[in-house]
């Protein structure tokens, strides 16, 4: 089984994360994963916090010689912001410190409001800071590891942004190299350089009036084999767990499977993708993929492609109208310094999150404690696929 967990706070000491169920023998850096730490703290529209913070991973456990040793990897994000909040953030109590400006304007769409009625809090802080995205940092690292097993078996993840606030970008694409190089330099994660210019200038504006920005980014994972996920379980398809992952994320609040959505308006003949055999390669495939690389909850050899919708951010530099949860006296929310537009961050946080949950269902069909058995069990599958 894998599995992970994350602990800590965005302006607590650090982000910890345990990973658990990657095999033995599988070659890990920690460049490897400051690689996508430095890749999640990109992106136009970003706020101060990310002059300040300079992400990199400490590997604390499961690691010898350059290779994990399939226990417990334990990693460890320091927070550089963490020294300007000592006191407010303190694990020891400090009297009176409660006295000293606790937040009480709950922002509307955050999770402030009933994050205070739920754990009978009088500060909003206790709810924000572990609400935070910043949390996402540690699912990055814990995504990363999961990556590298991944690519060991010829799996691999991409993303780029298709949206930003009204802009959309329509381009078709294929992952290719040399277009996933455009959309690695991109400051928005936008493949075409037109529409790149129209979402800077849409997230200047926004900044300008003190306002926020959502988006849509896509993901897609290419040489997946048929059969991950199954059929027989709700819990077991993997288009849902797909969805869960990809909900987890701060402010997501849509998930499409493929054609997704816009299926609904098509007829049956058109929505379906039509199935073809390759004789002389030996395989079935599809002219079109609108189911998105899944059917009955199960891949089917075909890419998976992901989108997901990132509504604006809930922090306002222009606060909006609340109310204080002490007082019930009609205020503005908190004015916590934030992003104005993290649809590209998101973009990365959602591969690492597939890459968790695609490293997951691998590790269910496939079993395996080593590397060397994964890959063992792993190509007598392929084998056969081939052979049917
Ligand atoms: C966030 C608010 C901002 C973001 C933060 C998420 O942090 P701060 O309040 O410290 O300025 O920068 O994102 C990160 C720190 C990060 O690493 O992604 C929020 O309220 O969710």
């Amino acid at each position: 089984m894998l599995r992970f967990l994350t602990a800590g706070e965005s302006h607590g000491k650090a982000l910890a994360t345990i990973l658990e169920g990657i095999p033995s023998g599988l070659r890990l850096s920690s460049e490897d994963i400051d690689k996508d730490l430095r890749r999640r703290q990109k992106g136009y529209g970003r706020g101060k916090r990310m002059d300040i913070e300079k992400d990199r991973v400490e590997i604390l456990s499961g690691i010898r010689f350059g290779k994990t040793l399939g226990s417990p990897i334990a990693l460890l994000i320091k927070n550089l912001d963490w020294i300007n909040w000592t006191e407010i953030m303190s694990i020891k109590e400090i009297p009176g410190i409660n006295e000293v400006s606790p937040l009480t304007s709950p922002r509307p769409g955050h999770a402030d409001l009933s994050g205070v009625i739920k754990y009978n809090f009088k500060d909003i802080r206790n709810v924000l800071e572990r609400a935070s995205a910043r949390e996402t940092a540690a699912r990055v690292a814990a995504g990363s590891v999961c990556r590298r097993l991944l690519e060991e078996l010829r799996i691999y993840l991409c993303s780029r942004v298709i949206q930003i606030g009204y802009v959309k970008d329509e381009t078709s694409w294929s992952p290719t190299p040399q277009n996933y190089e455009i959309v690695e330099k991109s400051p928005v994660r936008c493949l075409n350089k037109k529409i790149e210019e129209k979402m800077i200038s849409l997230i200047d504006e926004a900044k300008k009036k003190k306002d926020t920005l959502g988006g849509v980014f896509e993901i897609i994972i290419k040489e997946v084999p048929p059969g991950l996920g199954s059929y027989t379980q709700w819990d077991l398809k993997l288009d849902a767990r797909l969805a869960k992952a990809i909900m987890s994320i701060q402010a997501i609040k849509g998930v499409e499977v493929g054609m997704g959505v816009s299926m609904a308006q098509e007829f049956g003949s058109y929505v379906q993708d039509e199935i073809f055999y390759e004789e002389k390669e030996k395989h079935f495939y599809r002219k079109k993929n609108n189911a998105g690389g899944i059917e009955g909850g199960m891949s089917n050899g075909e890419p998976i492609i992901l989108r997901a919708a990132m509504k604006p951010i809930s922090t306002l530099a222009k606060p909006l109208n609340s109310v204080d949860i002490i007082t019930k006296k009609r205020t503005e929310a908190v004015k916590e310094r934030a992003d104005v537009c993290a649809v590209p961050s998101a973009a990365i946080i959602g591969e690492a999150v597939v890459a968790f949950e695609i490293a997951r269902a691998i590790k269910e069909k496939f079993g395996a404690d080593t590397l060397e058995e994964l890959k063992r069990n792993y190509q007598s599958y392929l084998d056969y696929v081939k052979d049917i």
